[in-house]
């Protein structure tokens, strides 16, 4: 089919500092017609202009259209994790449309804590994969198949309880003193090209109007972070104001785009995003916009796919994505084992956002020298290189933990 023919005829990753073709990235301080920003103020007269290049070019549009929604809170453990948390599930109900699936979310609060920061990020496998804790419901939505049988015909089984908890060190983060809140991203839209219409998008801005700015899953995600954070704010176990904004891989994308568009996250974090996500685009190595459009035809906007093969094209780069946050703090993560998703180009975006962060008089990256693995850098804007395979482990929790502590909690 057409998809395989494309994949077939991407050339091969690159994986070769040598062959990485000439590129100059956009001067993050220079307006598309030319003009010189010198201070904060114009620079964030400058921001609006890039949130719509980032829509209409990569994300596609967010429907301004406000869902209502009503918050069912289905149980409240407060002996969760030991005796340390407070354990909540939320489910936010689409009270239009009866018939689409609820968001659910499971919220961790340290008792130790009176309104702490939190963390907001979506899992991979359902609420139940990131703690065997029996209270936590089991989803009961359309989940990816697992070799190891613990998800079958698409759906969870007990043996599923836990599968992702090496992602979440839920006593760690209680321990510090922060709070988690979490959802299974395909209760807003199912991650494979069908999904949308089962999900948020078969109600709100559907695709079938083929605009070439039309949103998809990574900007629906994306909104979804958003939900989750005005339920925090009716939420008074946390504070609202300081919440994290955290994704891995596909939703560390959805995490920079929520956080560059919803700017109550006090913070974002990005772990291993890669190609777009916090990677350049225009320095070709590991996963390119061909690929990324051709595997995943359901996250980008079509309009994305006219760079297939002509990132050159761009008349931006990631770094501006990055650049969106400040002057808020981000900590973008690589994996050495993740060269797919270009460590480098991670290092290299972030390093680029260092001007803008200075209009505000905050350090970023600070240094143009890529870090060696475990040795992270930088202030305002942090960056790390874990030895390793494309994963979230304890490490880099800890990282993010102590980034926090100096950047959030305060
Ligand atoms: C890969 C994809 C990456 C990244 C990753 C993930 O297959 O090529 O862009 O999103 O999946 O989400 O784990």
């Amino acid at each position: 089919c057409h998809q395989v023919t494309l994949y077939a005829q991407a050339p091969e990753p690159n994986y070769d500092e040598t062959k990485i073709p000439p590129y100059t990235l956009p001067d993050p301080l220079v307006t598309q017609s030319g003009k010189r920003i010198t201070t904060a103020r114009q620079w964030e007269s400058q921001r609006p202009v890039l949130l719509k290049q980032f829509a209409t070019q990569v994300y596609g549009v967010t429907p301004e259209r406000r869902l209502a929604a009503r918050y069912e809170v289905k149980s409240v453990d407060s002996s969760a994790l030991g005796g340390t948390a407070i354990r909540k599930q939320i489910s936010i109900i689409w009270t239009e449309y009866p018939n689409l699936p609820s968001l659910d979310i499971l919220l961790f609060v340290p008792k130790s804590v009176k309104k702490p920061p939190v963390f907001v990020g979506f899992n991979y496998m359902g609420n139940h994969s990131i703690s065997t804790e029996p209270g936590i419901a089991l989803s009961t939505r359309w989940l990816p198949n697992r070799p190891d049988g613990k998800v079958i015909n698409n759906r969870a089984t007990e043996a599923a309880r836990g599968v992702q908890q090496s992602r979440w060190p839920l006593e760690l983060i209680i321990s510090k003193g922060y709070s988690v809140a979490t959802a299974y991203y395909g209760d807003l839209e199912p991650d494979h090209p069908e999904g949308w219409k089962t999900g948020i998008r078969s109600v709100l801005g559907p695709p079938t109007a083929q605009k070439s700015d039309d949103w998809q899953a990574i900007g629906v995600w994306a909104w979804g972070m958003s939900r989750m954070l005005d339920y925090l704010e009716t939420d008074g176990l946390v504070d609202a104001r300081r919440a994290i904004a955290l994704g891995h891989s596909r939703q560390g994308k959805a995490a920079l785009w929520a956080g560059a568009q919803d700017t109550r996250f006090a913070a974002v974090i990005a772990n291993e995003s890669g190609e777009g996500g916090a990677a350049l685009s225009k320095r070709v190595f590991g996963e390119t916009i061909l690929r990324l459009n051709t595997s995943f035809p359901h996250w980008f906007c079509p309009q994305y796919q006219t760079y297939n093969n002509r990132p050159e094209a761009l008349p931006f780069d990631q770094h501006q994505l990055l650049a969106l946050i400040a002057p808020r703090p981000l900590y973008v993560a690589s994996a050495q084992g993740d060269q797919w998703a270009d460590p480098k180009g991670e290092f290299m975006s972030a390093r680029q956002t260092d001007p803008v962060y200075k209009l505000y008089g905050k350090k970023g990256i600070g240094t143009n020298d890529w870090p060696p693995v475990h040795t992270p850098v930088g202030e305002t804007v942090r960056y790390h290189i874990r030895a390793g395979e494309h994963d979230v482990k304890r490490y880099d929790w800890e990282q993010f933990l102590d980034f926090a502590d100096r950047q959030v909690k305060k």
